[in-house]
Formats: C-alpha cells, structure tokens, sequence
C-alpha cells in the first residue's frame, strides 16, 4: 500500500462480522509515522501533511492502538511508532506487497463463519479479483463436503481470495493447486519446513495435515464466473490445543518448529507466490505449470493407495496426475482411471 495506491473501496455486508484495521485516517497516520521510524512527528506536522484536525489525528492514534500499534504519545511534543503488531489487518497485508492482482483489497474480520462464505458473498457484490479475506477466527470454518474446519482465534492463517479466472469449470483443481503449492512454496522459502502435499487439497507434513484448500465457484455455461480459493493453515496451535478428533493427524508450524511463527509476514509471502502462479495460469489458460509444480511437491507419485468418495473404494498404485489435476490410478489389473474427488489414505509408499 502506497499513497498512490489506495484501498479500493467496496461494501462489505455488515452482518458477515466485525471488521478490522478500516480507515483512511488510521492508514495514513500509520504511513506517517512509518515513514519516521523511531522519530517523534508533532501533531502539528501530521496535521498540516495530512490535512487533519488534531482530533482527528488522536482518534486514529487510539484506533491504532486498539489494533495492536505501539504509539508513544505526548500532548506536547507528537507521536512516535514504537511497533506494529502481527496483526491481520488490510493495511499490514497490502503495504508495499507489489502483487499485480492477489491483495487488491482486504477485508479482516475479527470472527466470520467461513472466510470462504464471507469471500462468495463479496464476490457477487463485485470485489476486485485478488481480494482477499481473513479471519482471526472462523466459527464455521469448511472443508470439503460439508466437513468442519477447525479455526481457532489467532491459530493460523484462515483465509480466501476472490478470482476471476477466464478458465473452464474443469479448472477448479487447479485452482486449488495454486493454493496449496503457493503456500508449500512460502513455508519453504521462509521456513525451510519441507512441507508436502497431498491430493487433492493437503498440506502436510510428517503424514500429518498442517493444512487444506477448499476451492468454491460460481460457474456460467461452463466457464468459471467467480472462484474463492479458501486456504487453511495451522500456525501456531498448540499440539493441545486441537480437538482430540485430529489431535493425532494434524500439525501446526507450531508443532514443528517449536516455536510461534508470525502470521502476517507468512500471509503476504503466500500471496506473492499465488500472484506469480496465477498470472501464468491466466495467460496460458490452463494448469499445466501448476501441475508440474505440484508433482514436485508430492511423494505420492508410485505409491499404493486407496480413495474413497461417497462409499465408493478403490485402491491402485497412483501413476500420476493429468494436466487437470485429476488423479491417475492404476488398478491391480492394469486399467488407470482417471479421479476427480475423494480421500485418499496412503498403504505403501
Ligand atoms: C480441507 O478439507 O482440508 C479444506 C480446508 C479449508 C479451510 C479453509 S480456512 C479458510 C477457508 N474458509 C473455510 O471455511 N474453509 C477454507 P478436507 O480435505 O475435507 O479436510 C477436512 C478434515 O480435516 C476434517 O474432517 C478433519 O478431519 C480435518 N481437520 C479439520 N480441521 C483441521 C485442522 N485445523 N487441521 C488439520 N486437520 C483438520
């Protein structure tokens, strides 16, 4: 986020839940003293830069201290930034992300249901592809058929971005490739956790879930209208602090590396990481760069598996994935049938 470019403004129902780090007051006073670290700026001077009143300017200052802004203040003399919290907030994501598309806007909610629910909703009142919704907490956060994920306040990163992709329906995997290995990408970069993934949707590591991606559509004769890619990922949850359903076969970046790992810097990465891939998606108007990518990412290649989806077992040696992102499986007799859903668990590698 620079001066010149600002947050577009756009509506956002008031009933999806409380929204946070609003305000082009708040956004330019944070820029103002950002632009002076450690240095106190007089009242006076933000003032007269920012074409202000006084009052004005305090109430910015205690808008961002609520939101985790460290502001020293004295009547007399100004205001000085003494630090900026981890904080999901538009400003902190967008700030200087140089991304053509993926953060065009934020919207960060305090609590949603579902940021993938909240990110349909906006998307029908036109956001601007690339927005971006988060939540510090979902309380109904989604997997796939109907199943629940679990998004505890501040445990990780619960997010989606609205696109707009000229791709066919048959384009959804490779949506939700994008996610998962756009975010692999940024755990590796910035971690050096060598996280894999897991068709079709998880991020794992240590044949644990650390996280998914959830790909939603509205779709118009075949072609994609609108997509919410939902990414969920478990940052700094205690090993405790999941339920007891998947204490076992989940993970957080927590539970790895032993230690809390800050959101916001690890958000914008995976951000940068979709904006490159999905431009290239755009312009070729298919997938296969994605794919390739994502095999590289997965150990699943070789191995015995079995899928399940709505009853349905079968189990075959995975010999790959087409150009669509469906699964390829070949039976013990020989046939590969090509899989567009379902679970799978790992026999033999
Ligand atoms: C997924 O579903 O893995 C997709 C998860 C997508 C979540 C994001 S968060 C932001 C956006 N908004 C949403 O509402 N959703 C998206 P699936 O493959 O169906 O896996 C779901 C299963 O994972 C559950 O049935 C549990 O067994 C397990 N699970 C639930 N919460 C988990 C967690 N936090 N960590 C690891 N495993 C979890």
């Amino acid at each position: 986020m620079t001066a010149t470019a600002p947050i577009p403004k756009f509506h956002v129902p008031a009933f999806l839940g409380e929204r946070r780090g609003e305000g082009e007051t708040a956004d330019a006073v944070a820029i103002a003293l950002k632009a002076a670290p450690g240095a106190i700026v007089s009242g006076e001077r933000l003032c007269r830069s920012l074409g202000l009143t006084r009052t004005a300017i305090w109430k910015a200052v205690r808008q961002l201290r609520a939101e985790g802004y460290t502001i020293g203040a004295s009547r007399r003399v100004g205001y000085r930034l003494a630090g900026e919290p981890d904080a999901l907030l538009p400003r902190t994501i967008r700030e200087g992300l140089g991304t053509r598309a993926l953060g065009s806007g934020a919207t960060c909610f305090r609590k949603t249901r579902s940021t993938n629910d909240a990110g349909l909703r906006l998307a029908e009142l036109r956001a601007p592809e690339g927005w971006v919704v988060t939540a510090d907490e979902q309380t109904g956060g989604k997997g796939r058929l109907g199943r629940s994920w679990y998004s505890p306040q501040g445990g990780g990163l619960w997010f989606s971005v609205i696109l707009r992709p000229n791709l066919p329906v048959s384009g959804a995997q490779a949506l939700t490739f994008l996610g998962a290995v756009s975010t692999a990408h940024a755990i590796r970069a910035l971690y050096g956790v060598p996280v894999a993934l897991k068709w079709p949707n998880d991020i794992v590591h240590g044949g644990k879930k650390l996280g998914g991606v959830l790909t939603e559509l509205a779709a118009e004769s075949d072609q994609i209208k609108h997509a919410v890619v939902g990414v969920g990922l478990n940052v700094n949850v205690a090993r405790h602090g999941f339920p007891a359903a998947i204490r076992d076969t989940a993970a957080s970046l927590r539970t790895i590396m032993r230690r809390n790992i800050p959101l916001v810097p690890l958000l914008r990465r995976i951000l940068v990481e979709m904006d490159r891939r999905y431009a290239e998606l755009v312009s070729r108007g298919n997938g296969a760069a994605l794919v390739a990518e994502w095999r590289e990412l997965t150990p699943m290649i070789g191995s015995i598996v079995r899928v399940s989806h709505f009853g349905h077992v079968r189990e075959g040696t995975v010999a790959g994935v087409d150009p669509d992102g469906a699964l390829l499986l070949r039976s013990p007799s020989g046939v590969v049938d090509r899989l567009l859903a379902g679970d799978v668990t790992i026999l033999r590698r």
